[in-house]
């Protein structure tokens, strides 16, 4: 099995979990997104759109990690990264808690990444107060999903401080980030 993908990309991280929660061995194949080589002909081959990750499975190729993870449940179900087939609403509320990170907690986080990566004149401030803002909301949804208040503070602190960009240019990673 063959994942090309770029280390801090979070799409692949998703699916990197669910390959060693199964134990499954597979070689990395690195497409730097810093070089434009998801761009070259060989790679659009894989995927016409261009992104990472990509898993190649014997004859089967497929893009996008959330049908990635699909196959990788369905081609090797133990042990299961979902609950049981038969526990549908279970399963439901699984697929939604990783829609919600792909679609509203994911992006926004990215992007505030990116505004904090930039020397701090080039800031775009009110930009930066907005995506806060909405990163708080999803932070109190997870935080009423999850039950527990601390983790997920630290969670997302984490993300944003493991940024080179970020730390490159000294961002305070903690609770300024969240207005916490
Ligand atoms: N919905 C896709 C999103 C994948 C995606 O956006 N990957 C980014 C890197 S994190 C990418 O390859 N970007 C390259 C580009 O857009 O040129 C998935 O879940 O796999």
């Amino acid at each position: 099995m063959k994942l090309y993908d770029f280390p801090p990309c979070p799409f692949g991280q998703k699916v990197r979990i669910v390959l060693a929660e199964k134990g499954l061995a597979y070689e990395f194949v690195q497409v730097d997104l810093s070089q434009g080589e998801q761009r070259r002909p060989e790679f659009l081959r894989l995927n016409p759109f261009g992104r990472v990750p990509v898993l190649v499975d014997e004859e089967t190729t497929i893009y996008d990690s959330t049908i990635i993870n699909e196959y990788l449940e369905d081609e090797y179900p133990e042990p299961p990264v979902l609950p049981a087939i038969g526990s549908s609403a279970q399963r439901a509320r699984a697929r939604s808690l990783e829609d919600f990170a792909d679609t509203s907690f994911t992006l926004q986080v990215g992007q505030l990444i990116g505004e904090m990566g930039k020397a701090e004149s080039d800031r775009d401030q009110g930009r930066i107060q907005r995506m806060q803002r909405s990163i708080e909301r999803v932070l109190d949804y997870l935080n009423h999903e999850s039950g527990q208040c601390r983790c997920v503070d630290k969670a997302d602190a984490r993300t944003v401080e493991h940024s080179k960009p970020a730390r490159r240019n000294g961002a305070v990673c903690d609770r300024s980030l969240t207005g916490r």
